[in-house]
């Protein structure tokens, strides 16, 4: 069973639901002619579900998944020039529309690949343990939230489902996808970030780092999945960077600031699940998905 507990999957006309993550659900579409699975498309489904602490959390955040398709939608035209899309078309059934793409499928690298302009998280742990990140030697004197000399490529496994993603070599993606590969996924991801933050740092959000996903065609890389989205990266908000601190999350700060604070009543060490979301909470979380769309893109949602 591809969605044992089915929470937000629908069935959608037409289509196979073919597996879930999360957040996003993934279906295949169906010939009408033949009743068969169309072999090279996949129509990618953005709810409105949240996760914080790797967590679900209830209630949705509305409209979460639209913002999110038209802000990867937006960053897949900033990026053309750099490197090919995996986009079909959003002509998609009307429950999803806004919220799902068509696009092509592929055959899909099994490296998540990572690129940091800024160092936190697990960077930020391998740097203190011997002043590298995957294999990079960083300056000395670097602290929670520090920009890095030049953005690093920190790929890591593709974990199964509730598994946690494990740092990689850069030898290990050239013995997973072959030295020419390994490269061209290195550069591109670093540039993606590189042009990200020059879109985004003259907009108030700065992007610390992100992880892409690239499929294979015709032996080249294609830019897959979502890009530059608050979920597959980390936005700060540009007014508040302060290096030696962790920086406040520009999409989450609300629902972790609550979580963690004695109104929820909740110990994110507890291993209970999270209580639900007071509705100022929702609001103030959505308001912060629109306003980065509109920052960044220019574009009222
Ligand atoms: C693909 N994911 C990530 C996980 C989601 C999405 N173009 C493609 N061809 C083949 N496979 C994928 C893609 C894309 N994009 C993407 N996994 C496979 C993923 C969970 C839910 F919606």
């Amino acid at each position: 069973m591809s969605d044992p507990h089915g929470a937000g999957v629908v069935p959608i006309a037409g289509y196979e639901h073919v597996y879930s993550g999360k957040v996003r659900d993934v279906y295949a579409p169906i010939d009408p002619v033949t009743g068969e699975v169309h072999g090279d498309r996949l129509l990618l489904v953005a709810s409105d579900r949240i996760s914080a602490f790797d967590f679900a959390l209830s209630p949705a955040i509305p409209d979460k998944g639209a913002v999110l398709t038209q802000l990867s939608l937006w960053w897949f035209e900033q990026l053309a020039d750099l490197v090919p899309n995996h986009i079909v078309s959003t002509d998609v059934p009307d429950e999803v529309t806004g919220r799902a793409v068509l696009v092509r499928r592929l055959e899909m690298l099994p490296v998540e690949c990572v690129a940091r302009a800024y160092l936190t998280g697990g960077g930020l742990r391998e740097y203190r343990a011997d002043g590298h990140v995957s294999g990079v030697r960083l300056p000395e004197g670097l602290t929670d939230g520090s920009r890095l000399p030049v953005p690093v490529f920190t790929p890591s496994t593709k974990a199964p489902k509730g598994e946690h993603d494990q740092p990689m070599s850069y030898a290990q993606v050239e013995s997973a996808i072959g030295p020419r590969l390994a490269e061209r996924a290195r550069d591109l991801t670093v540039a993606i970030l590189a042009r990200g933050n020059e879109i985004a740092s003259e907009r108030g959000i700065l992007i610390a780092d992100t992880k892409v996903e690239f499929g294979v065609d015709e032996g080249d890389l294609v830019l897959a999945d979502e890009v530059l989205t608050p979920d597959s990266s980390r936005f700060w908000p540009a007014d508040q960077w302060e290096p030696g601190h962790p920086q406040p999350s520009f999409d989450k700060e609300f629902v972790r600031e609550w979580l963690t604070s004695p109104a929820s009543g909740w110990d994110k060490d507890s291993g209970e699940a999270p209580p639900t979301l007071p509705e100022e909470v929702v609001e103030r979380t959505r308001a912060k998905y629109v306003e980065a769309y509109e920052r960044l893109t220019g574009r009222t949602f």
